[in-house]
């Protein structure tokens, strides 16, 4: 397949000023009848005098150029294109082509979810539903009729404004649209089906009134209060912090049980996996709450980010989607604690990002080729591009960024532009120069900072040196010196802040973090005026996306943990003190847990009083996760690493027993389910305790857990309760956990977003019979290939969220994905290559597993007819 680079970008020889479109909707068979206005594009070269029109599975019954129906020798279909042969320079084309919803499984498109039909053209689904010059930097003004049966599509849903809906005689129904913003196909959409509304309103900054509208199946209205929320909340503070008001006459939400991504951004019209809308209390966790108020905020924001302005080509998704993410975790910060939205954050680009910058996948924010672009929405696009522009931020500080981000709006409201025209927004408003810092955007690889220091007693100066250097990734084996905003703090025996004053400065600054700038691969930094030596605390607050080392002793981690004015940096320690324990006990199977460490965490559990921020104490009590664990390895040891954190657990749930029991007693869940900030921290946390508990299981800790379980106040208790359950050793809570997944199945067999939970609980455990279980889950009468949210709970979870079982070194979890990607690519070659994900990471583990993972992406590669999605990640993971 022919590889797209970014050097290769050329304007559009075409235009499409005006596009109106008419649906006849059906599930089977979908007629769409579209009249384009095209005109020469004055900007580009002349090509060969033809019209190439993207469009794919399109059966063509008409092609007409200004009322004259072309007869074939003026027009050639091809499998992916139509060409229309020397065209005009301002002329209308019409069209009339068949698509099958039914048969689209691969969920691009317009396709059938339940009863309804709904779309999803980002990236190139709209080429699926007409022929179109479907790419972001054509922009068009879209009118749409739709036409449908009135009993079975009650709802007809576009873009833009509703302009009118009539009956026909036939008992059909006609809705009309219209998009006063001109807008990339990518952003089209449209809904049909037998909707209710869950309906609301917002009062824009300017006074006008706009209808909100969440469309869900009936059965579902009960569990949109927490999205409408949400949504108001984006709405008004993307007025506030941006200036950026809402446009059309209504907003609508859509939400459907199938579908690839989490959400999409259309006009007017957010399309949302169903996950991303649908909670109540006793359905949703904690997280789910989080996640939806995030996504909701997300989708809204690209109205602007995105949408107003959009995208000139696909190298620069990041333009949107870096900055619409950085938006939306700022969002979430202000709904709820910043210190741990910020921990969160961090902890998933860590999980994420920084493997697949160290991968064979590894691309700039801003990448140079690709074969097919749905392989790039990727966390170094999403989440390293969010920190790209957080960076920014905090260079710029707030007054100035949002200077920035005014003149950004306003200088290109309409347009289809790049990173750069953002980056040269930021660098006028901000008057800074920031031509090395646009190195992030093209250099991919995560940079190390080496760190060593020197004290000088008889001066008091200390000596910070710090190296940067980027690893080579494929494709790029020169790195150069990025800008780093390094914030650093210097802590005093006492554990305070001291002033940080560089050589050479006359007067000390107030204590507290400095922002240091580097360039230069090396770089010192002198501070003065210490009595002693400091004990340094590096990156606070994550200033930027990077990999610290520098030689703490387990006591300066302590101290770091216990005093640190930073609370990333509180946790960060913590982290880094429990990776180093975990790898020695990894190392040494006999080792005996040290009673320092136990002691430290149990400092930490005293500090859950009435004043403690609880969810922050969750997180520090978090221990770093098995996957991550071996990405701080040479070698992954995939049974030691999980050995090593079970006796640890265990260690914590024996020792500290009376200090755990403590918190489940002061934590407890009052009667009124309450979801603010503070009673989630204290779920977090009281479930974290539980956790260690049940890994030292008593009877009592077991009924507690039981009881837990069975008591149903919310999901969050009860996904705790049941996980516990389910992966105890059966010699100490007996079949408990089969007796609570059969009733979990039988309270829930019914909605899909909570049984997605139950297959991927099983999927996750670390029983010895998991993949066997899993492989017999298959055949259970509600798992499905066709629904990626069922997909990803299973055969997902299993292959990422369960090391153990997945990396058996007998190789049956790298067959049994194969086999699953080969079953579903030719269905979702989407969903069929992010399941590779797992295997991408095969040079990562010892030999005999190195071989058998190869051997899997081998025999992948082997089979023909491979969806350009698999092709892509398999040949580049082997390369
Ligand atoms: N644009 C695809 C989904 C999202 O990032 O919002
Ligand atoms: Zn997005």
């Amino acid at each position: 397949p022919p590889v797209i680079h970014l050097k290769d970008y050329r304007p559009p020889e075409f235009l499409i000023d005006r596009a109106a479109l008419h649906f006849d909707l059906g599930l089977e068979e979908t007629a769409v009848h579209a009249e384009l206005d095209l005109r020469r594009n004055p900007a580009a070269k002349r090509g060969d005098g033809d019209l190439y029109l993207d469009g794919e599975h399109l059966e063509l019954l008409e092609v007409a150029l200004d009322d004259r129906t072309l007869p074939p020798a003026e027009y050639e279909i091809r499998e992916d294109a139509l060409v229309v042969h020397r065209v005009p320079d301002r002329f209308r084309l019409r069209t009339r082509v068949l698509i099958r919803p039914a048969d689209n499984t691969a969920l691009e498109g317009l396709y059938v979810s339940g009863d309804m039909l709904c779309t999803q053209c980002e990236a190139e689904g709209f080429r699926r539903i007409t022929y179109f010059i479907d790419r972001p930097d054509v922009m068009t003004r879209f009118s749409v009729a739709l036409a449908a049966d009135a009993e079975r599509f009650p709802v007809l849903l576009a873009n833009g404004n509703p302009v009118g809906e009539e009956t026909l005689e036939d008992g059909r129904k006609v809705a009309r649209w219209d998009d006063p913003f001109p807008k990339p196909s990518y952003l089209f959409a449209v809904v049909a089906g037998d909707l209710a509304a869950v309906s609301d309103r917002f009062t824009t900054l300017s006074g006008r009134e706009v209808p909100l509208n969440i469309y869900v199946e009936p059965e579902n209205t009960d569990k949109c209060d927490h999205a409408m929320r949400s949504l108001k909340a984006a709405m008004r503070w993307d007025e506030e912090r941006y200036g950026r008001e809402y446009d059309l006459d209504v907003f609508n939400i859509v939400a459907v049980s199938h579908f690839n991504m989490g959400a999409m951004e259309n006009k007017g019209l957010n399309v949302f996996n169903a996950k991303y809308i649908l909670a109540r209390p006793d359905t949703a966790t904690d997280m789910d709450f989080a996640g939806i108020e995030g996504v909701v905020a997300h989708e809204y924001f690209h109205n602007w980010t995105g949408n107003r302005i959009t995208c000139r080509d696909w190298f620069q998704l990041s333009l949107k989607e870096g900055f619409t993410v950085y938006r939306d975790q700022e969002f979430s910060a202000d709904q709820s604690s910043r210190g741990v939205k910020r921990i969160e954050d961090v902890r998933m680009l860590r999980a994420r990002q920084f493997p697949e910058d160290a991968g064979p996948m590894a691309h700039p924010v801003r990448p140079d080729s690709y074969i097919e672009i749905n392989n790039f929405y990727t966390a170094t696009v999403y989440e390293k591009g969010a920190e790209v522009v957080r960076m920014q931020a905090n260079l710029l500080g707030p007054e100035r960024f949002r200077k920035g981000t005014d003149l950004y709006f306003e200088r290109f409201d309409g347009q289809a532009v790049t990173t750069e025209d953002f980056v040269r927004c930021m660098e006028e408003a901000g008057d800074i120069d920031l031509s090395q810092f646009r190195r992030w955007y093209a250099q991919a690889g995560t940079p190390v900072l080496e760190c060593a220091d020197s004290f000088d007693a008889h001066t008091g100066a200390y000596t910070l040196e710090i190296r940067q250097h980027t690893p080579t990734t494929p494709g790029q084996s020169t790195k150069l010196p990025l800008q780093i905003p390094f914030a650093v703090g210097l802590l005093d025996a006492a554990g305070a802040d001291l002033p940080v004053q560089l050589d050479g400065e006359t007067e000390a600054p107030a204590p507290g973090t400095r922002m240091l700038a580097l360039r230069e691969a090396v770089e010192r930094f002198t501070f003065v005026g210490l009595d002693a030596e400091p004990v340094p605390s590096l990156l606070r607050g994550f200033s930027a996306p990077v990999i610290v080392r520098y030689p703490y002793t387990d006591a300066q981690l302590t101290f770091l943990m216990a005093h640190d004015s930073d609370g990333f940096n509180r946790w960060d320690a913590a982290q880094s003190l429990s990776v180093r324990l975990l790898l020695e006990l990894v190392a040494e199977s006999d080792k005996p847990v040290p009673e320092a460490y136990i002691e430290a965490v149990g400092r930490a559990l005293k500090q859950d009083d009435a004043d403690a921020d609880q969810a922050l104490l969750a997180e520090v009590l978090t221990l770093p996760s098995e996957s991550y664990l071996g990405d701080q390895m040479t070698v992954v040891d995939v049974d030691g690493i999980h050995r090593a954190r079970e006796q640890l657990a265990a260690a914590i749930g024996e020792q500290l027993r009376d200090a755990l029991l403590g918190v489940l007693e002061r934590n407890q869940e009052p009667v009124e389910y309450d979801l603010s900030p503070a009673a989630m921290g204290r779920r977090a946390l009281r479930n974290a305790a539980l956790g260690y508990l049940m890994r030292a299981p008593t009877p009592d800790i077991v009924e507690r857990c039981r009881a837990q379980f069975e008591a149903g106040h919310n999901m969050t208790d009860v996904i705790a309760a049941l996980r516990c359950l389910v992966d105890a050793d059966p010699e100490h809570v007996g079949d408990a956990g089969e007796q609570a997944l059969t009733a979990f199945y039988q309270r829930w067999a019914e909605d899909p977003l909570v049984l997605d939970k139950w297959f991927g609980l099983q999927a996750q455990s670390s029983r010895p019979d998991t993949l066997e279980r899993v492989e017999g889950l298959l055949e259970h009468p509600k798992f499905t290939l066709t629904n990626p949210n069922r997909v990803r709970a299973l055969i997902g979870a299993f292959a990422v969220g369960n090391p153990l079982r997945f990396h058996a070194v007998d190789g049956a979890g790298y067959r049994f994905l194969a086999d699953r990607i080969l079953e579903l690519d030719p269905l979702n070659p989407q969903i069929a290559s992010r399941l590779l994900y797992p295997m991408t990471r095969w040079r990562r583990y010892d030999e005999i597993r190195q071989a058998l993972i190869r051997a899997q992406l081998e025999r992948i590669l082997e089979v023909e007819g491979l969806s350009n999605d698999v092709y892509e990640v398999v040949s580049k993971s082997l390369g």
